[in-house]
């Protein structure tokens, strides 16, 4: 008996420690930018290597950088002492805000994209985000209805004066390009993923321009027929929405309310005040979405520039009866050049208990900039940057733009291009993993939802970008970022269990992951 369980005992655990390693390596290809794309096609696809416990005295490395590796994974010994002055010191006494997580779009062009892949290849795409092999993302954002990244302007119910809602249905892009493809993401990931739905504009009969774009908004006052209307539209996407298994975990209350204040804006707007917002969720929005069952919805507001913030909260904010019904706030990353960070300090200072989520955020919108860069490290090293900066500045999380663009950064039917952690290449039926999608990776795969950022100091001046975590597990994390041409050596002290002594090579990304034990 005893040897029959031993021999059992001892077969599994060679099973169990002998299996080979799965995880594959980026297939490089430099396509002109300053660094390299990882390509995936029906032969290959790159994975990574699962983070777990490395055991007692070691830690997990993983670490990308413009001329080596792509969430190359390490496990090394910790040390007794530091070899360097320049040391950070983690203090897990002092905690921040909880994260929510990281994720991307689900939005038309993207799954035109995905669609135009084979079948398989479109597997590994979804994997690549999704699956415990890929970088394992919590949130994820869908337009209702269409926006720009759509083929054409669309609502859910364009029968003019239909104030019952009665021809609302979903429309065939949600059909095809988005439920399928965010049904495929939630079965395969071992987590769970908070989607939240975002309007860009009522239908056109709705509007004081009777147009989906341009400068219009809601015809009447908050409490009136047609803010009624647009409030039980919210309800009826989430109806819908649920009818196909996808419960949704938030809602913005409008995409950019500022654009559709904009003469000629050029693409599906819907403008607001920040007055109007309020009393639309005080009068309209929150009574829909408390009677109709869905009071756990997390309501955001603004989901717009960090410019607007100080103003717009202000005004919002401040109102007993619309906080009982907002829960958080959306911040758009495309003006932080002219937003100092502080104004988050000082937004959270005033309303503590509101939360700050990154809801979109993508490179190539300006039009001084390049659409598609294959392989552009900057644009990776923008995207840290600001994960690291947003976070150390009360943000729960951050979310990307479109999840997949084809070559041209499209379709988008203004033609507003821009550029994507994945691109489509679909006449060679492959993908291209950008530095951006390794940037994300780099937080959404070891950051879970419910963590806590806490206090990570440096001894002297460092100018390494840093961001420390304790996760629900108990276990740190630390993201460090490294946008400069030299190599840093230094050092992460943990009283729990030692040094890191640590080393980034110029222009580096790393996550240091581990567990007291
Ligand atoms: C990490 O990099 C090392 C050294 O270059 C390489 O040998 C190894 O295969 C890489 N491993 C992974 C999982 O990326
Ligand atoms: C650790 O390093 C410091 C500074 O280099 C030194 O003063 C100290 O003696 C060392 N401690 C141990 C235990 O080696
Ligand atoms: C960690 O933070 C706590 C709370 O501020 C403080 O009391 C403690 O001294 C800190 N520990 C270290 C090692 O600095
Ligand atoms: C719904 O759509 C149908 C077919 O387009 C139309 O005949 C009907 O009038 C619409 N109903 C409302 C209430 O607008
Ligand atoms: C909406 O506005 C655009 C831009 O001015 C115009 O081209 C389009 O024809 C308008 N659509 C409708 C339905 O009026
Ligand atoms: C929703 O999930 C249930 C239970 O898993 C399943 O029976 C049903 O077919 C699903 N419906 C859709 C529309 O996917
Ligand atoms: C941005 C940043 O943190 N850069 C650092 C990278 O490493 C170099 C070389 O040691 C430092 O001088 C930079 O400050």
């Amino acid at each position: 008996m005893f040897w029959k369980v031993f021999l059992t005992c001892f077969c599994w655990l060679l099973i169990n420690t002998v299996k080979p390693v799965e995880t594959t390596l980026c297939s490089q290809k430099n396509l002109g930018g300053d660094s390299f794309v990882c390509v995936c096609n029906s032969d290959y696809c790159d994975t990574v290597e699962p983070n777990g416990n490395p055991g007692k005295n070691f830690f997990n490395r993983y670490q990308s950088s413009k001329h080596g590796h792509r969430l190359n994974y390490t496990a090394i010994p910790f040390e007794k002492n530091a070899t360097t002055d320049n040391i950070f010191y983690i203090n897990i006494s002092v905690t921040y805000q909880s994260i929510l997580g990281f994720g991307g779009a689900f939005t038309d062009a993207a799954g035109i994209n995905i669609l135009s892949l084979p079948v398989d290849v479109q597997e590994k795409l979804i994997q690549s985000y999704y699956s415990p092999d890929g970088i394992e993302y919590t949130i994820g954002r869908i337009p209702m209805a269409s926006c720009d990244f759509s083929t054409h302007p669309y609502s859910y119910d364009d029968s003019p004066m239909d104030f019952s809602l009665s021809n609302f249905s979903l429309a065939m892009e949600d059909l095809k390009y988005k439920i399928p493809i965010i049904q495929k993401a939630l079965s395969i990931s071992s987590r769970e993923i908070s989607i939240f739905g975002s309007p860009w504009s009522a239908p056109a009969w709705m509007k004081t321009n009777n147009n989906m774009t341009g400068r219009g908004s809601l015809i009447g006052q908050p409490g009136g027929k047609y803010f009624k209307t647009w409030a039980n539209y919210f309800i009826k996407f989430l109806d819908a929405y649920k009818s196909h298994n996808i419960s949704l975990w938030g809602l913005t209350a409008q995409n950019e309310p500022t654009d559709g204040e904009i003469y000629k804006f050029p693409f599906q707007a819907m403008g607001w005040t920040a007055e109007m917002q309020r009393d639309f969720i005080i009068q309209d929005l929150g009574p829909a979405l408390h009677s109709n069952g869905y009071q756990d919805i997390q309501l955001m507001i603004m989901d717009d520039q960090r410019l607007v913030l100080p103003e717009w909260t202000s005004v919002v904010l401040t109102s007993e009866k619309a906080i009982k019904y907002i829960q958080g706030v959306g911040l758009h990353w495309y003006y932080d050049f002219v937003t100092p960070a502080s104004v988050l300090d000082i937004f959270h200072a005033k309303f503590p208990s509101t939360f700050l989520l990154s809801t979109e955020a993508c490179v190539g919108s300006m039009p001084w900039q390049r659409k598609v860069i294959l392989g552009s490290w900057d644009r990776a090293e923008k995207y840290c940057h600001s994960m690291i900066e947003d976070l150390n500045h009360w943000v729960t999380g951050w979310t990307d733009w479109n999840i997949a663009l084809d070559m041209q950064g499209g379709p988008n039917w203004v033609s507003n291009f821009v550029d994507s952690p994945i691109i489509v290449n679909a006449d060679k039926s492959e993908f291209y993993k950008q530095p951006m999608f390794y940037a994300l990776g780099h937080f959404s795969k070891f950051v879970l939802p419910g963590s806590k950022r806490v206090d990570i100091k440096p001894n002297g001046i460092s100018s390494l970008e840093l961001a420390a975590f304790i996760l629900p597990d108990s276990s740190k994390v630390v993201v460090v970022l490294n946008r400069s041409d030299k190599e840093e050596i230094f050092s992460i002290n943990d009283p729990a269990v030692g040094f890191i002594n640590a080393e980034i090579p110029a222009h580096a990304i790393q996550t240091y992951i581990w567990w007291n034990n």
